[in-house]
């Protein structure tokens, strides 16, 4: 419950702005929740306008794609740039391309982003973009007229200094190289830093594929440092088996910890041995990726492991719990069953993945302790500004360099965001934390900089 008068009113502003926008409205109730207790101690914020500006972005665009099918046929998305906050540096997020893309969605990542892209300690604002387009089932060529459409227009509103998308769900790789072709075409010019998450050959950073899930496995660590553990031979339930799961249960079979479910669409896989006790079965999540089928039984099938279908995996006994699939993928019901199983990490990878019911109800548990994603999935931006660096140096890294960077970015940002919670008399709580860490540098900025 919001208890500050301040920050019910800017919550109340936007539910009356955006009645439709129910994503962004959780996104913002739970950070207002977090800073309440910053935004009591520094009255400045409110003359100074900071939380109303926070919650609006710049600058939305939203514009049309048109695109022509294999058959001839002519189709319309809708394409959406969410440039949220450029107080410390310039706009810089994903773009996620999947059928229920709305604004209420971009609003909420790019609002998040904001957060994540400061917690990084590198010079990121924040945005967010995509499109309703559903890559699945799509020929190859289609993907490509479609990206090419997309960046038609987008690349007006971007550049290396101004706004710098890159991946998300939906986008990958591929996505990538066709739309950064497009705009060197448009352009006319080799100016690789306005996209992340490219391939190598034309200045993609090594490890960056890996980025999400290996910066997730190092908050982990942190986390259980903290707690006078370590990661070898924890069990871990994960979601999804894309890019940021594939990175976890890589840097799991480093680390020797055992990665026992993922999910899909059609249900949940559990793995006793562990997804993460071969490189063979860690590979095999790029093959079911690339086939476009979406399903995970595929996975059950070929390693001979039980397969759940409807069921999401919050009902295994684990150790930690990484919900790295999607938003609001963890309700009530589920984090009830996860307190029933005595689980003591509940780890957020995805955007969101909790619903805040569901996130209050863990947290107020006194032996669990509950990471934020906007803190824990910061190394795949975070790798995407090295990404930038490299670019504008026209150098390229080691994966040995881009990894210890990384490595010592999720250190950090693990330790300032105990450190504020701590200061805010909040103890442990590593959620309220990343909100004042990642609020504190961008609102100090904007007052700095005076009123735009
Ligand atoms: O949610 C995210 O942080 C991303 N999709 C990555 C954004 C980026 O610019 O690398």
């Amino acid at each position: 419950m919001l208890n500050n008068e301040y920050c019910k009113r800017v919550y109340e502003q936007i539910l009356a702005r955006d009645p439709d926008q129910k994503e962004f409205h959780q996104a913002v109730y739970e950070v207002l929740e977090g800073l309440e207790p910053m935004v009591e101690r520094r009255p400045e914020l409110e003359k100074n306008g900071i939380l109303e500006r926070f919650v609006e972005p710049e600058r939305v665009v939203t514009f049309r794609v048109p695109w022509t099918d294999d058959a001839g046929q002519v189709h319309v998305n809708r394409g959406y740039r969410v440039q949220f906050n450029s107080a410390i540096g310039p706009y810089k997020g994903g773009l996620r391309f999947q059928k229920n893309v709305y604004e209420g969605i971009i609003k909420f990542l790019g609002f998040e982003q904001t957060f994540k892209n400061s917690l990084t300690g590198l010079p990121i604002g924040g945005a967010k973009g995509g499109s309703d387009f559903d890559p699945r089932g799509k020929s190859d060529a289609e993907v490509m007229r479609f990206c090419q459409a997309y960046m038609t227009e987008l690349y007006r509103h971007i550049g290396q200094d101004i706004d710098c998308p890159a991946g998300d769900l939906g986008v990958g790789g591929r996505e990538i190289g066709y739309l950064y072709g497009q705009y060197r075409r448009l352009k006319g010019t080799f100016e690789n830093g306005v996209l992340t998450g490219k391939g190598f050959s034309y200045g993609g950073s090594l490890t960056r594929p890996e980025a999400t899930g290996y910066g997730a496995m190092y908050y982990l660590q942190e986390v259980l440092k903290h707690e006078g553990e370590e990661i070898k031979g924890k069990t871990i339930a994960c979601a999804g088996f894309g890019n940021v799961t594939w990175g976890i249960c890589k840097k799991a079979l480093h680390l020797g910890a055992k990665v026992v479910t993922l999910s899909g669409p059609d249900g949940y896989i559990y793995d006793e041995e562990g997804v993460s006790s071969s490189e063979e079965k860690v590979n095999y999540l790029l093959e079911m990726r690339a086939s476009g089928r979406n399903r995970v039984q595929d996975y059950a099938d070929k390693f001979g492991v039980p397969f759940f279908p409807g069921e999401k995996p919050w009902g295994v006994k684990a150790d930690v719990i990484m919900p790295s699939a999607m938003q609001n993928d963890v309700n009530m019901e589920s984090a009830q069953k996860i307190v029933a199983n005595g689980v003591k990490y509940y780890i957020e990878v995805a955007n969101m993945p909790t619903t805040n019911d569901a996130l209050y109800y863990l947290m107020s548990q006194k032996n669990m302790v509950v990471a934020p994603s906007k803190a824990v999935n910061a190394g795949g931006v975070g790798v995407s500004a090295l990404e930038m660096s490299q670019n504008s140096e026209r150098l390229v890294w080691t994966a040995e360099e881009v990894d210890a960077q990384l490595h010592k970015m999720m250190v950090n940002i693990h330790k300032v965001s105990a450190e504020a919670a701590e200061e805010y008399g909040l103890g442990y709580n590593l959620v309220a934390g990343a909100n004042i860490a990642g609020f504190q540098k961008v609102a100090n900025a904007m007052m700095e900089q005076g009123i735009f």
